[in-house]
């Protein structure tokens, strides 16, 4: 992903327009702004998520239904290897999934590490909705899942199983990442950073229904070949997403560590709330990260994406590539997020 596409010169920046064949269009300079309903969600997968998203927003439905079967889409994929079913596993062997979701009363619900359930978006739906809780993980989130009628199965496909065995020929296990790593390449690695080739990421999905609402998911494996019960950002509410009905949501994608570092989609909801766009919040939070370790950050990718209240869009990344999906009544397009580097 991240080499893959030719993102436009710093001249054509701000200019809507196709990039022939890749159906890919440059960030506005200014925000996107567009009527509701409308559904955001990060990278190339984002797209058929948000075409599922749009069923519910286009007839009328809540945000939040339509956020959990937007990102549904990608959990169930098996060619996914960055989300749900297919995902690749941790160190050990084990596909262990993250997820949380936050509706428009400031609800929210959140599973870490959980392992078998190949919807753990709709597990984190169960724990808002049906628990005094916010967040259940592991062996527990397992049980409360197997009791609410979640069918236990084996999420490592053959596929992710060879590229794990391929990647413990040399496991160093020791958490480096490398933006330029690659599955092909694993034996020089012990984690593939999410936005490589072969890693298509986070799904994390914000979305404005016809009343006006606004909810969020966000849904991943994590970092593949993590170390067993490593936990990212993305069922962290703040951190991989934060939903403020009265003034926006944002959600984030990449190396999760440093998005914890910043709470990052909590900072970005709270830019916005002081008048910021979306671009511009997110800017502002990825030069959070990138100001901690300047260094650091050049080897990196974290996005961050944003939809406030009244339908404004906007993200921002520390490298190029990263790439979000935008549908709503008028248009379905994908859009190359501006970046620091
Ligand atoms: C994590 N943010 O677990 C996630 C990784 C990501 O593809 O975006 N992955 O840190």
């Amino acid at each position: 992903m991240f080499n893959r596409r030719k993102f436009l010169g710093s001249s054509l920046l701000g200019i809507a327009g196709s990039i022939i064949g890749k159906k890919t269009i440059a960030s506005p300079i200014h925000n996107g702004v567009t009527g509701k309903p409308i559904v955001i969600s990060t990278w190339d997968f984002g797209k058929p998520a948000n075409a599922e998203a749009w069923k519910v927003l286009s007839t009328g439905g809540r945000a939040l239904d339509a956020v959990e079967a937007g990102v549904k889409i990608p959990e169930a994929d098996p060619n996914i290897q960055t989300v749900g079913y297919g995902g690749l596993p941790d160190r050990d062997g084990h596909v262990t999934l993250d997820a949380c979701i936050m509706d428009e009363n400031g609800g929210c619900g959140s599973v870490m590490c959980l392992e078998h359930i190949v919807h753990p978006i709709s597990v984190a739906r169960m724990v808002m909705e049906k628990t005094p809780h916010v967040v259940l993980v592991g062996e527990g989130a397992l049980q409360f899942a197997l009791a609410n009628g979640f069918k236990k199965e084996n999420l490592l496909t053959p596929k992710s199983e060879k590229d794990w065995k391929e990647w413990l020929k040399s496991s160093k296990y020791e958490p480096v990442i490398n933006i330029e790593n690659k599955l092909a390449n694993i034996s020089t690695s012990t984690a593939v950073m999410p936005g490589s080739e072969f890693n298509h990421d986070t799904i994390g999905m914000v979305a404005l229904d016809a009343k006006g609402n606004l909810s969020g998911a966000c849904t991943t494996s994590g970092l593949a070949f993590k170390m067993h019960g490593r936990v990212g950002d993305s069922p962290i509410i703040g951190a991989g997403l934060f939903v403020d009905n009265e003034v926006g949501a944002a959600t984030s994608t990449g190396v999760g560590e440093e998005v914890i570092r910043i709470v990052g989609s909590h900072l970005v909801v709270e830019l916005l709330r002081q008048g910021m766009s979306p671009e511009d919040a997110c800017k502002k939070a990825v030069e959070r990260i990138v100001n901690r370790n300047p260094e650091k950050a050049k080897t990196l990718q974290v996005g961050f994406l944003a939809l406030k209240k009244n339908g404004e869009f906007g993200a921002y990344a520390i490298q190029k590539g990263f790439s979000y999906a935008v549908k709503n009544g008028e248009q379905e397009k994908m859009y190359d997020a501006r970046s620091l580097f």
